[in-house]
C-alpha cells in the first residue's frame, strides 16, 4: 500500500480547525494506506515553549489522536522526537536547501512579521518538515492549503538530492481531501482557527467544556443582516459558522442554509452549539479513558520502533549516498 506521512505540532490545545482539517482525515486514511502520524515536537520548538506545557500538551496530541479514531495496531502513532534519525535528515536537508528559497516561505514571513528575534529554527522548519516526509519514502502527504508551499519545497529537495547522488528519496504528493476546510476564527473569519492564539475565544479546542463551547459560539462573530446564507465574501463569519455546522453534523452546506432557513442568527447558534458538543462529547470521554489508563506510552514506544525501523534505512541510504564514511 502507499505510504502516508502526516504530523500536528503539540503548540498548544487541539482546536476544532485541527481536527476538522487534520484529524478527521487522518482516520479515514489508516484503512486503506500505511499511515505514519506523529506529534512534532521539534516543530513546536521553534517558538518558545514553556517545558511543563510541551511534556503535556505532547501526551494530550497523541492521546487525542487515539480518542479520534486513530487505530495504533493500523497506524504508526509516535513522537518526533523519541526517532532521533529527524533531527540528523533535517540537518542534511537544511545542507541541501537554498536561503532564498526558505525565505520566499509565506508561513515564515508570517510568524517572523514584525518580531524583533526570529529564531533561526523557524526558518530552516520547511529543511526539517522535508525530512520528516522523506525519511518514510512517504508517497502521500495529507496538507492543508497553508502548508502546500511546504510540501513543494519538499518535492525540490527529494529531486535535487536525487539528482546530485542518485535515486534515493520517494517524491511526495499532497493529499488533498475530498471535503477539505479551512476552519477560520470565531472572532475574526479572515485568520485560519490556530491553536497558539492567545485569545481563547478564537478557537474552540477538543477538550472544551460543553459550556465553554456554547458561550464561545455564542460570541461568536456575526456578519451584517441575519440570514443563514453560505457567501464567503459577504458573509465570511456566518460562511465559517455554517462550515462548521456542516462538518460536525456529516451534512452539506445548502443543507445548512435550508435548515435555517427564515431563522435568525440566534437559533443557528444555538443548534451549533449543540452539534460541536454532539461531535466532541464521545471524543472527551475517550480522551480522558487513555490519559486515565497510561496506555499512550506504551502505543508511543511501539510507534516509536515502527517509525525508527523504516528511518534508519532511509538515513543509511542517504549518508552512504550523500559519501559519509559508514562506521565498521
Ligand atoms: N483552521 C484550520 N482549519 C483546517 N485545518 C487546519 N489545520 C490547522 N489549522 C487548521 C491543519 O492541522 C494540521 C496540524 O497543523 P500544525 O499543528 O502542524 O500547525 P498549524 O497548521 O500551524 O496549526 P495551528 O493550529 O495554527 O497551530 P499553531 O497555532 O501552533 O501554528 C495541519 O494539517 C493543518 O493543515
Amino acid at each position: 500500500p502507499l505510504r502516508v506521512l502526516s504530523g500536528i505540532q503539540p503548540s498548544g490545545q487541539l482546536t476544532l480547525g485541527n481536527y476538522i482539517g487534520a484529524m478527521k482525515n487522518f482516520v479515514a486514511l489508516q484503512n486503506e494506506y500505511d499511515c505514519f502520524f506523529m506529534i512534532v515536537d521539534l516543530h513546536a520548538v521553534t517558538v518558545p515553549q514553556e517545558p511543563a506545557n510541551l511534556r503535556e500538551q505532547t501526551e494530550a496530541v497523541a492521546a487525542l489522536f487515539i480518542a479520534a479514531g486513530i487505530d495504533p495496531r493500523q497506524a504508526a502513532v509516535f513522537v518526533q522526537s523519541h526517532v532521533p534519525q529527524h533531527a540528523e535528515l533535517g540537518w542534511l536537508m537544511t545542507t541541501l536547501s537554498y536561503m532564498g528559497e526558505l525565505e520566499r516561505m509565506t508561513q515564515f514571513k508570517d510568524k517572523s512579521a514584525g518580531k524583533e528575534a526570529v529564531g533561526a529554527g523557524l526558518f530552516v522548519y520547511p529543511s526539517l518538515m522535508a525530512a520528516d516526509i522523506l525519511l518514510y519514502q512517504a508517497n502521500l502527504v495529507p496538507v492543508g492549503d497553508d502548508q502546500k508551499q511546504h510540501l513543494e519545497l519538499t518535492r525540490d529537495l527529494a529531486g535535487r538530492f536525487n539528482y546530485r547522488f542518485g535515486d534515493t528519496l520517494t517524491i511526495p504528493e499532497p493529499y488533498i481531501p475530498k471535503v477539505g476546510a479551512r476552519i477560520m476564527s470565531l472572532d475574526d473569519a479572515s485568520k485560519k482557527m490556530s491553536k497558539s492564539n492567545p485569545n481563547p475565544g478564537s478557537h474552540i479546542t477538543l477538550l472544551d467544556e460543553p459550556d465553554v463551547i456554547r458561550k464561545k459560539i455564542s460570541r461568536a462573530k456575526t456578519d451584517l443582516g441575519k440570514e443563514v446564507v453560505f457567501d464567503p465574501a459577504e458573509k465570511p463569519e456566518i460562511s465559517n459558522l455554517m462550515t462548521i455546522y456542516a462538518n460536525c453534523a456529516g451534512i452539506s452546506l445548502e443543507e445548512v442554509a435550508a435548515r435555517y432557513e427564515g431563522q435568525g442568527y440566534g437559533a443557528f447558534k444555538k443548534d451549533l452549539a449543540e452539534q460541536v458538543v454532539a461531535l466532541l462529547e464521545p471524543l472527551q470521554g475517550k480522551y480522558k479513558e487513555i490519559r486515565a489508563s497510561g496506555e499512550i506510552h506504551d502505543i508511543l514506544r511501539e510507534g516509536a520502533q515502527k517509525a525508527q525501523a523504516v528511518a534508519e534505512t532511509t538515513l543509511r541510504q542517504v549518508k552512504e549516498a550523500m559519501g559519509f564514511l559508514a562506521p565498521r
